[in-house]
């Protein structure tokens, strides 16, 4: 069993199963995605993140259908700042957006704020775990990985936001511990077009050097 992809019909070795595959949806939070947002502080245009919303929401339905494991992240922090790095908040300030002051929806990027919390068109239902991350990646600095692998996950789908930062950095961490990774183009997006379609581009070389590109489309018409 297989999906259509670039470079190659993934996974690798065509086992595709519900019992050894995840849906990822990554940091679809009001802060990267919604008005008042952190995103939004920064002045990005929000279409540019909002477009993955409905058709991750339709690879959702279907996932959760068939029984495939769906795992959640959301990037923030401690209330008290204490796992927020001096720089990246020295950095999210230079641009308008601290993380950790006061915004339209709460502290930016603080866990427990409204525009922290995945956007209720995705919200996880129970059984789904939710991986709390504090940086980029969703493995460095949580129990991802230990959840994978006590599932028995070897194939990874990835989705969300935003395609050049987190859902790269968590596609390039899975790969490097041995998950077979495949992102869908529309279920991603990012604060640049160029961004978003290099992210995607670099995945594709040395024959798949992260794993592989496919689209909402192809994984629905022909996911076992
Ligand atoms: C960013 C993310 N872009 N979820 N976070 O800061 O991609």
């Amino acid at each position: 069993m297989t999906i259509k992809a670039d470079p190659y019909m993934w996974p690798y070795n065509g086992d595709l199963r519900p019992e050894n595959t995840a849906l990822m949806i990554i940091d679809m939070q009001t802060d990267f995605c919604g008005e008042g947002g952190y995103v939004d502080k920064m002045g990005y245009d929000l279409s540019m993140t909002q477009a993955p919303i409905e058709p991750i929401k339709s690879v959702l339905a279907a996932m959760r259908a068939k029984g495939y494991h769906i795992i959640h992240t959301r990037e923030g922090h401690r209330a008290d700042l204490a796992d927020l790095p001096a720089n990246k908040r020295w950095r999210s300030r230079q641009i308008g957006a601290g993380i950790g002051d006061p915004g339209p929806c709460g502290k930016i990027l603080v866990r427990g704020e409204v525009g922290w919390d995945i956007i209720p068109d995705l919200y996880p239902i129970e059984g789904e775990p939710i991986i709390d991350k504090p940086g980029k990646g969703s493995f460095y600095a949580t129990d991802l990985e230990m959840i994978l692998r006590t599932r028995g996950i070897e194939n990874i789908i990835l989705t969300g936001i935003t395609t050049d930062v987190c859902v790269s950095t968590t596609m390039r961490e899975g790969n490097d511990r041995g998950f077979e990774c495949l992102v869908l183009s529309d279920c991603c997006g990012a604060t640049d077009k160029g961004n978003h379609d290099a992210a995607l581009k670099m995945v594709t070389m040395q024959g798949g050097v992260f794993g592989a590109v496919s689209d909402s489309a192809t994984l629905l018409d022909q996911l076992p």
